[in-house]
């Protein structure tokens, strides 16, 4: 019965075994799989758009063709995590229209414009650093087809991450009016890629059930400081100051202090008054609208190519 599934459940994840879609679970950890995964599905098709807007403005041939590149495969990593979502008995269909309704989320930090050139530098190595080191533990996830999924993102992140480093470099090392167009954005997207990570412990809703679940591996605080303690060495070798006069080496802790974000400007974020929350909607619910035709060719020629089978 569903006592003894309940056992084999715990047992499983006291053993730190991965739990597969045929595999009984309880309602709870179904509902925060689908929650979570559509969560990151929609903020990697979501985050397609502020670099997006670079792109028929990226400074040269080979700066565009990379930056096109990155974008497709955030267009992928939305695709495998939707496919994720789906083995939990959820549709693409249904999740695309909670997302639509304004009734699933997705990522606070897609909300924030790309005013210049320097973010798409800033977005790769800030917002991509932080995407990495939140989901390096999830590989590690105990839900199988999560973690299976997160495993080529983490390694298409990785590259995204360095194009982001190198553009910025170029620009710190460029004339004045590019090294100040870089520090602009990085003092613009300093505080949101430390939102990424989510409210502080203590307001967690979710934190302690995923770390019992083995969702979670790190607590949204733990992961912020291991975040911080990557960027300040390469903040240095940019030659470049994060907008935070709290960041101090603490001997003691062992990891770099740093200040408080701005936890009200995140809650209207989540709340959909960030500065881009209705254009970022807005676009998405038009991109799938203006895409019906396609849909509707694929399951035409499906239906066709099934038809022709059974004959
Ligand atoms: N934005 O109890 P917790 C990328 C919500 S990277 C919006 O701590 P949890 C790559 C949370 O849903 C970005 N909402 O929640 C890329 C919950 O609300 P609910 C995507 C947030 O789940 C780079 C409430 O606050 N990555 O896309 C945020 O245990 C460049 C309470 O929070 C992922 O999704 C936020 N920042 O921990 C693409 C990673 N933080 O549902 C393009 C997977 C929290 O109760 C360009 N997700 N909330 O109404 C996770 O690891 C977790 O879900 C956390 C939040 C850590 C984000």
């Amino acid at each position: 019965g569903v006592h003894d599934a309940q056992q084999r459940f715990d047992a499983m994840i006291a053993a730190d075994e991965r739990i597969e879609p045929r595999d009984w679970m309880p309602d709870g950890y179904r509902r925060t799989l689908i929650r979570q995964i559509a969560q990151h599905a929609h903020s990697e098709i979501i985050g397609m758009q502020p670099e997006g807007n670079w792109i028929t403005r990226a400074p040269s041939l080979k700066r565009k063709a990379v930056l096109i590149a990155k974008v497709q495969d955030e267009a992928g990593h939305g695709l495998y995590l939707y496919s994720a979502a789906e083995t939990l008995g959820v549709s693409r269909e249904e999740l695309l229209d909670l997302l639509h309704e304004g009734r699933q989320r997705y990522s606070s930090i897609f909300n924030y414009p790309t005013l210049t050139w320097a973010d798409v530098g800033a977005i790769g190595w800030l917002v991509d650093g932080a995407a990495i080191t939140n989901q390096v533990p999830l590989c590690r996830c105990s839900y199988g087809p999560y973690a299976r999924a997160m495993v080529r993102i983490c390694k298409e992140e990785s590259f995204h991450q360095r194009q982001g480093f190198d553009a910025l470099y170029v620009l710190a090392r460029g004339a004045e009016a590019q090294r100040r167009m870089a520090q602009d954005a990085v003092d613009r997207w300093y505080w949101p890629s430390l939102m990424m990570f989510g409210p502080p412990d203590t307001e967690s809703a979710h934190s302690e059930q995923s770390m019992a679940w083995n969702i979670k591996r790190f607590s949204n605080d733990e992961l912020r400081q291991r975040f911080v303690d990557i960027i300040v060495p390469q903040a240095e070798a940019l030659g470049l100051t994060l907008p935070d006069p709290d960041i101090a080496w603490n001997a003691e802790r062992g990891h770099y202090d740093f200040g408080t974000p701005d936890w009200d400007e995140f809650k209207q974020v989540l709340k959909g008054s960030g500065p881009c929350n209705r254009q970022r909607l807005e676009h998405r619910r038009k991109a799938h609208a203006d895409g019906a035709w396609v849909r509707e060719a694929a399951q035409a020629h499906a239906a066709k190519q099934a038809a022709r089978r059974a004959a």
